[in-house]
């Protein structure tokens, strides 16, 4: 995701390296190539001035009491501004109603029907809601026809009339079934043309003012760049909707929406699409998304938390792994048996690498590791070494073997291939200085209020 503007803020951020502080002459280069990145990317010029001028006045201002070199913390400065200009914190999804009405809106091919059938699928798993789909293109016959093959993909009812050419009628003789049905959420797709015209929107319109939707949500496609980001202002006009969904952040997209839009149109991204599988959506955290695109959110965090509790032996250790790229999933088990012993659970978290990002909104407590330990113990001492080699039909003895579920074998899996991007960071000479730091800063006499310190290893 992003990976040019990733490069290319790497690089940028780099030329501070060895630098004993921030001066106004040294921050030059680096705050230019910043801003450059950033138009790169498709920010418009204005944003991404009025962003490294933010940069700039913070780096220069910022007493250097923390432990943080030049590049460090011109990477920490970069990074909350990175998720101050995406909204800061995350916007939740209104689905206090019953039913709550979420109407879906956006140009035609934008990903509507398949986020439809996304979040129909995501707020039925995860918050147990009943949910209907309304097929409200009515243009397309195709467009109806696809909503269904969704709908039963994911055990969804989809209410669909193909005689009604009636947006505004379909809605609400939807909305009586639901009422009838029991079903707890209304999901309301809708057509779309290839550009904005004065029809779709009046249309559109229609429907927004008779269902009084509990949400609206725009959808934008995000590889459309600065289109997307006047779509959105003009969709905006009309629909003062409540939030934004980026669809197709998989694929070669450069940021410039994602980064843009907030500003634009003050609305919050609540989701991001990315894939064609109903379960590729994701809740929209700017901070996380400040994360991936400096490649590095939980070095951030383990730089900040340097003078906390690692052990230095087994840091060093660990980089010797790394630098191998050998760190495997006896290793993880080891770094979480320790972190359990060391306490403070939830504190601790982002010091693994990689880890941190990938259980972030998991409810931290001693047993949250349980499952992962679990699973970890049902591999083979081989697949520890080499989980490439684990198939489907080994994944789903692993979860009957850990008492898990063949997603959560899935899941960890998948995040433990995550976390070998961020060794590969690691190797690289910025993660390696990083490293070093930390080892450096590491308290000699282990972590304070601590029986015996800590576990040397
Ligand atoms: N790669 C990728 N493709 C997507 C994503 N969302 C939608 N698509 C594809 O984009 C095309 C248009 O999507 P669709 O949901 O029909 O758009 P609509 O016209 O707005 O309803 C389809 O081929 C989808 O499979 C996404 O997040 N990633
Ligand atoms: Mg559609």
């Amino acid at each position: 995701m992003f990976q040019s503007l990733q490069d290319k803020l790497d690089k940028a951020l780099h030329t501070l390296k060895g630098k004993g502080q921030i001066t106004e002459i040294n921050v030059a280069e680096t705050i230019k190539e910043v801003r450059r990145a950033l138009v790169d990317a498709d920010v418009s010029y204005k944003v991404a001035k009025d962003f490294t001028d933010t940069v700039k006045k913070k780096a220069l201002g910022s007493d250097v009491l923390t432990s943080l070199n030049p590049s460090q913390l011109m990477v920490k400065i970069v990074h909350d501004e990175l998720t101050e200009l995406m909204g800061g914190k995350q916007a939740d999804l209104n689905i206090e109603a019953n039913p709550a009405i979420i109407l879906i809106a956006g140009l035609q091919g934008s990903g509507k029907t398949t986020f439809s059938g996304k979040l129909a699928n995501y707020l039925k798993t995860s918050k147990n809601k009943k949910v209907l789909l309304v097929a409200g293109d009515v243009y397309r016959p195709a467009a109806i026809n696809q909503l269904q093959v969704l709908g039963e993909q994911i055990g969804v009812d989809v209410f669909a009339d193909l005689e009604n050419k009636n947006p505004v009628e379909i809605a609400q003789n939807a909305l009586a079934q639901a009422k009838q049905n029991g079903n707890n959420v209304v999901i309301i797709d809708t057509a779309g043309r290839l550009a904005i015209d004065e029809q779709m929107m009046e249309e559109i319109r229609r429907v927004h003012q008779t269902v009084n939707p509990t949400e609206t949500l725009f959808v934008v496609d995000s590889m459309t760049g600065q289109d997307a980001v006047n779509t959105a202002k003009a969709f905006n006009d009309v629909l003062d909707y409540n939030g934004v969904v980026l669809t197709k952040l998989d694929g070669d997209t450069r940021g410039g929406a994602a980064l843009t839009i907030r500003t634009v149109v003050d609305k919050p991204i609540k989701f991001i699409s990315t894939g064609e599988k109903m379960e590729a959506l994701d809740v929209f955290y700017p901070e996380r998304m400040a994360d991936r695109i400096l490649g590095m959110g939980d070095v951030v965090s383990l730089v900040e938390r340097a003078q906390a509790q690692f052990d230095e032996e087994e840091a060093k250790r660990l980089q010797k792994k790394i630098a191998k790229n050998s760190f495997d999933f006896d290793d993880f088990l080891k770094q979480i048996q320790q972190i359990k012993r060391m306490g403070n659970m939830k504190d601790l978290i982002g010091m693994i690498p990689g880890a941190g990002k990938a259980l972030k909104d998991v409810e931290i407590n001693d047993d949250a590791f349980k499952g992962v330990e679990a699973i970890i113990k049902s591999m083979t001492p081989k697949e520890r070494k080499n989980p490439n080699i684990i198939d489907n039909s080994r994944k789903k003895r692993i979860a009957a073997g850990s008492g898990t579920t063949l997603q959560e074998v899935n899941q960890l899996l998948k995040q433990f291939s995550e976390m070998g991007k961020m060794m590969k960071f690691m190797n690289s000479s910025q993660g390696k200085s990083m490293m070093e730091s930390m080892a450096k800063n590491m308290p000699a006499g282990g972590f304070p209020g601590m029986p015996g310190g800590m576990p040397k290893m």
